[in-house]
């Protein structure tokens, strides 16, 4: 009989929580028992595991008792707080907060990328899935940073809502809806997308028909700290140091997935062609490029798949070795639960 794992869910309610549970059913992880595991608001609610009912319990310092991996996604504070507890009581932490990405005793993981670094989880029992707008850009620069060396990389995102977590999802509706009301009241004489007129309470302006040049806190140095991870993580992933990488990150007013443009200058030329031919043999990648025939990589179709879909492969003709690509990817998804059960499978394969 092939071993079975119990695993809990930290966060399990939630947005990133529910789509863990449902990849771990799709990817048949070997699951014995599962936990699910969230704040006292949710303590009793009954989800579904494999069609059988399980009850969610209030996440706790002694929830952990005979669990070997703990899938968290209830929030950095909470990360900081419960992780040690449950490797502690001897379970295997896959988090997917920023609390422990840059601890240099914690493993940052992107199995596409660099799965050999799991390895490393036992200094602390807690290894850390990335922020989703680096895994889906390591996912494509990995094989050109193997062929060419990367001297510096721009990338602005346009990051779905569905990052912020499901109130951020249900506030994009509902704003949808109160403008296609006022329209059908027959208010036309106000602009297109009017603003003001509709409630915001997930970020510090009306995110329908808006685009938002700031995602989570802004730093001293200007940055906002989403940009900052995408820095320090990608660094920390490749091992190089030597990177330069300037990120602006965008929200606009998308469900689900994640977009990318991508400015990459090599150590070494690397032809548009080239990079096709890399990409399409890269793990995780789907290379979507025909622009011609209005084919790239588009957020509704990456929406609810686990490939990074790279397209607009062209060279940069602004600088020598410099190559632009667009990247996409479900934030939900590749960008955070399906990254995790991934190194869940990585971890019981070669680890554990
Ligand atoms: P969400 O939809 O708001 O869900 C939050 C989850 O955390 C819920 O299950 C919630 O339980 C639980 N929670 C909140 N406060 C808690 C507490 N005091 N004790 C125990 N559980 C608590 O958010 P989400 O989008 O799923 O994101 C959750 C976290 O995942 C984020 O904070 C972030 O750290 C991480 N994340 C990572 C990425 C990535 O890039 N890899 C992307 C998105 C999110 P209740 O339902 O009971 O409130
Ligand atoms: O905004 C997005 O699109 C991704 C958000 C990720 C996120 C949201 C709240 C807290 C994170 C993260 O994973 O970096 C965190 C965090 O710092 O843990």
């Amino acid at each position: 009989m092939p071993r079975k794992y119990n695993v809990a869910v930290a966060g399990a309610t939630g947005a990133v929580g529910k789509t863990m549970i449902r990849v771990l059913e799709e990817r048949d992880f070997p699951v014995g028992e599962v936990r699910f595991l969230a704040s006292e608001r949710s303590e009793g609610k009954v989800l579904s595991f494999r069609g059988e009912p399980v009850t969610v319990h209030k996440l706790d310092h002694g929830s952990f008792e005979g669990i070997d991996i703990a899938l968290f996604s209830a929030g950095g504070d909470r990360s900081i707080m419960f992780a040690p507890s449950a490797a502690r009581a001897g379970a295997v932490v896959i988090d997917n907060s920023s609390a422990w990405r840059m601890d240099p005793d914690v493993p940052l993981v992107v199995p596409e990328v660099n799965p050999g670094a799991i390895a490393g989880y036992k200094a602390k029992g807690i290894i850390a899935n990335p922020n989703c707008s680096t895994i889906q850009m390591v996912v494509a620069l990995k094989p050109l940073y193997d062929f060419a060396g990367i001297e510096r990389i721009v990338v602005s995102t346009y990051q779905a809502v569905s990052g912020t977590g499901q109130k951020a999802i249900d506030e994009l509706e509902r704003q949808v809806r109160q403008w296609a009301r006022r329209r059908e009241e027959g208010r036309r004489d106000e602009p297109m997308g009017y603003v003001g007129r509709y409630e915001f309470n997930a970020y510090p302006h009306q995110i329908a028909f808006n685009c938002l040049p700031h995602i989570d806190r802004f730093n001293s140095n200007g940055y906002t700290k989403e940009e900052m991870k995408m820095v320090n993580e990608t660094r920390k992933i490749l091992e190089d140091d030597s990177i330069l990488v300037s990120a602006t990150a965008v929200r606009v007013p998308v469900f689900f997935s994640h977009s990318e443009a991508i400015n990459i200058r090599f150590k070494r030329p690397v032809s548009a062609e080239k990079a096709r031919e890399l990409l399409s043999a890269a793990p995780g990648v789907k290379v979507v490029d025909d622009p011609l025939n209005n084919v790239y990589p588009l957020a509704l179709d990456a929406e609810g798949q686990d490939f990074t879909l790279v397209g607009r492969i062209r060279e940069d003709i602004s600088q020598e070795n410099g190559l632009d690509i667009w990247v996409v990817a479900d934030n939900i998804r590749k960008g955070a639960a399906t990254n995790a059960v991934q190194i869940a499978e990585v971890l019981i394969r070669d680890f554990m």
